[in-house]
């Protein structure tokens, strides 16, 4: 069994599948606190978990007129600067069992908690590309940043993605080779050694277990990046769809959902008020600068309070361009007199005007990715 070393794994996950592990934590958790305890952070593994040894890892970094630059973690801890960035990662199969239920996709049937925050600390990638000979020459010619795990399917084909260079090689970009997770040691199930962090990227561009980064003019050749993570229209079915016509996804879509109270709860009408909790979160670094909801379906709104000026762990107002974690946001209401259910509805907006879109058909796709309508619970009112 090529499972049968992987990590132990916390109770509490629920799992979406065992080998390869998937799991995402129970909602709440998730607006406990900003940042995510380790345990919790949901995991997305595609193949068993890699054993590295810490002594003999190498990086090799390759592509670049020099030749190959080889690292030991040691080195990689030692010859950069060590930043931090607290990054939120999503999977682009979050949400995905709402596209479930409007038609049948294939994937993971993920809930709203494919989703996570962190502070990651590690070497900045552009920093070990300057290192490997990065430079006006190379940014001629070259468009992607190649990514390749340690973790290998039975034919030997690794895990593998890549993120353009202007995000890889810019100093806002704040991309990390991380080897750390909340100021401890990476977990194995989160990528030790050594994981790229892609901040306001698709969880699919962070690539655990690093063996190999390749500067190229081509994006990676890997099943991952070529047929798999990319959005199609409602219309396209797996008989017509053609994966060479959509971009890999990279920047995510604004988000929002809510994580308490839960879809089917029921709150008391002796509590007079009802507390909405949730995190919302967009992609490419746009900030959120609201989030709007409702208790009756949509027709009334009120604007939630955002959570980041009370949470220690917050960053200071991110540079513009560079909001890579999520908020936390929370609302108290009355309880409408009358009603007996309620649904409660959220939605937020980035700082580029960016909304939600109110169905799931409209945006439904075959591979129930990119999942961001605006999130509804149904809960009841006992008297
Ligand atoms: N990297 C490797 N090497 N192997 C993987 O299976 N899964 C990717 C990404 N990096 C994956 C990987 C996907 S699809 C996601 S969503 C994130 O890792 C999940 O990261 P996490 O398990 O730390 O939450
Ligand atoms: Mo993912």
């Amino acid at each position: 069994d090529p499972y049968s070393s992987d990590p132990e794994r916390h109770p509490v996950l629920r799992v979406n599948n065992l080998k390869p592990f998937n799991a995402e934590p129970p909602p709440e958790i998730l607006s406990d606190s900003y940042i995510t305890p380790s345990a919790f952070f949901f995991k997305r593994n595609h193949l068993p978990v890699p054993q590295v040894d810490p002594a003999s890892y190498r990086l090799h970094v390759e592509g670049l007129p020099g030749g190959t630059l080889t690292l030991t973690l040691e080195e990689l801890k030692t010859r950069f600067p060590k930043h931090t960035v607290t990054a939120t990662l999503q999977c682009a199969g979050n949400r995905r069992s709402e596209m479930n239920k409007v038609k049948l996709v294939k994937g993971l049937n993920w809930g709203i908690a494919a989703i996570s925050n962190a502070t990651w600390g590690g070497a900045k990638l552009r920093d070990v590309l300057l290192a490997a000979g990065y430079g006006p020459e190379v940014a001629q010619w070259a468009r992607h940043v190649q990514f390749e795990g340690l973790d290998k399917d039975v034919t030997g084909t690794a895990y593998g993605s890549s993120i353009p260079i202007n995000k890889a090689a810019s100093e806002e970009g704040d991309v990390l080779l991380a080897y750390e997770m909340n100021g401890e040691e990476l977990p194995a199930d989160h990528g030790f050694p050594i994981r790229v962090v892609v901040p306001g990227t698709v969880g699919a561009r962070n690539v655990k277990w690093l063996g190999r980064i390749v500067v190229s003019a081509q994006e990676s050749s890997s099943h991952w990046q070529q047929n798999d993570y990319k959005g199609f229209s409602p219309g396209t079915d797996w008989d017509t769809v053609d994966f060479r016509s959509a971009p890999a996804i990279q920047e995510l879509p604004v988000q929002s959902a809510i994580t308490s109270p839960q879809d089917g709860a029921a709150l008391d009408r002796s509590a007079d008020s009802v507390t909405v909790k949730g995190y919302a979160v967009s992609g490419g670094g746009r900030e959120v600068i609201r989030v709007d909801v409702s208790l009756d379906g949509g027709r009334t709104w009120q604007v939630a309070r955002l959570r980041s000026a009370d949470q220690p762990d917050a960053p200071d107002l991110p540079p513009l361009g560079r909001a890579w974690a999520w908020k936390l946001w929370e609302v108290t209401a009355p309880l409408p007199p009358e009603a007996q259910e309620l649904e409660i509805v959220c939605k937020a907006v980035d700082n580029s005007y960016n909304v939600q879109p109110d169905t799931v058909s409209p945006i439904w796709n075959l591979r129930g990715v990119l999942s961001n309508a605006w999130h509804r619970v149904k809960v009841k009112v006992r008297e």
